[in-house]
């Protein structure tokens, strides 16, 4: 990389945190989208993984993501505080199939909330995060015992801005949900072949290029990494 281009290099970095009842696929969704794989094996996560992705654009922006794992048991162990900051987007799963998975993300919209509270005169130039209700396991649709108009109403009365159903088994909608919300957040406009690609084509509005606390000017950093916090 010369100086020139050096200089003009930019960084977009989103945090997104998954958050969700224990065995609803959280890691399965990270693994699938980073690995393109799927194992059958239930290893609950303890405490929070993060992992780190790197999506490309022309004109020399970079996005990376910064996906952190969170186990199903933050909400009763009082760790979910500690992995909220500064983050961009939270994605909620529930499983499908599992009613009490969708009912418990009630528990897990209080919590936020007491992260997040409502401002007073609503003026406030703090900037919440994107949101987002999943439901996963798409791929066992016979056994679903949720409807999608009952996710749908969930997620409007408390203001989130993406719904959607995938499959960390099937690989169905799983990376074009990681796009998407990449691009919504980033205010990025995105072809139908972009997402059809990992390295995504899309063109930054200008307004984009503003100072936004999410794009940071950067050296070079590797590409992808793991470590875990318990
Ligand atoms: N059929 C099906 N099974 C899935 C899917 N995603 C995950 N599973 C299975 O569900 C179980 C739990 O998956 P995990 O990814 O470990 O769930 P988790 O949300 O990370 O769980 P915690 O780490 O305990 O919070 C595993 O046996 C997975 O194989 C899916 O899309 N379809
Ligand atoms: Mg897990």
């Amino acid at each position: 990389m010369d100086s020139d281009s050096e200089r003009n290099y930019q960084e977009a970095v989103l945090k997104i945190v998954f958050l969700g009842e224990p065995g609803v696929g959280k890691t399965s969704i990270i693994h699938r989208y980073l690995n393109d794989q799927f194992s059958g094996d239930s290893i609950q996560t303890s405490g929070v993984e993060f992992h780190r992705k790197r999506i490309s654009f022309p004109g020399n922006t970079d996005v990376s993501l910064h996906i952190w794992d969170t186990g199903g048991a933050a909400l009763i162990s009082g760790m979910l505080s500690s992995y909220l900051h500064e983050a961009h987007v939270l994605v909620f799963v529930y499983d499908i199939t599992n009613t009490n998975s969708f009912v418990k993300l009630t528990d897990w919209f209080e919590m936020i909330q007491k992260y997040y509270p409502p401002t007073v005169d609503g003026s406030s130039k703090r900037k919440d995060p994107f949101m987002a209700v999943i439901g996963n396991k798409s791929d066992l649709q016979h056994l679903r015992t949720i409807k999608p108009e009952r996710a749908m109403k969930f997620a409007q009365e408390r203001g989130v801005a993406e719904t959607g159903v995938i499959s960390a088994q099937s690989n169905d909608g799983v990376h074009v949900l990681f796009r998407k919300i990449t691009a919504t957040v980033l205010g990025l406009r995105l072809g139908r072949a972009d997402f059809e690609q990992d390295i995504v084509a899309a063109q930054l509005p200008q307004n984009s290029r503003d100072p936004n606390p999410i794009i940071r000017p950067t050296g070079n950093p590797s590409r992808s990494s793991i470590c875990a916090i318990s």
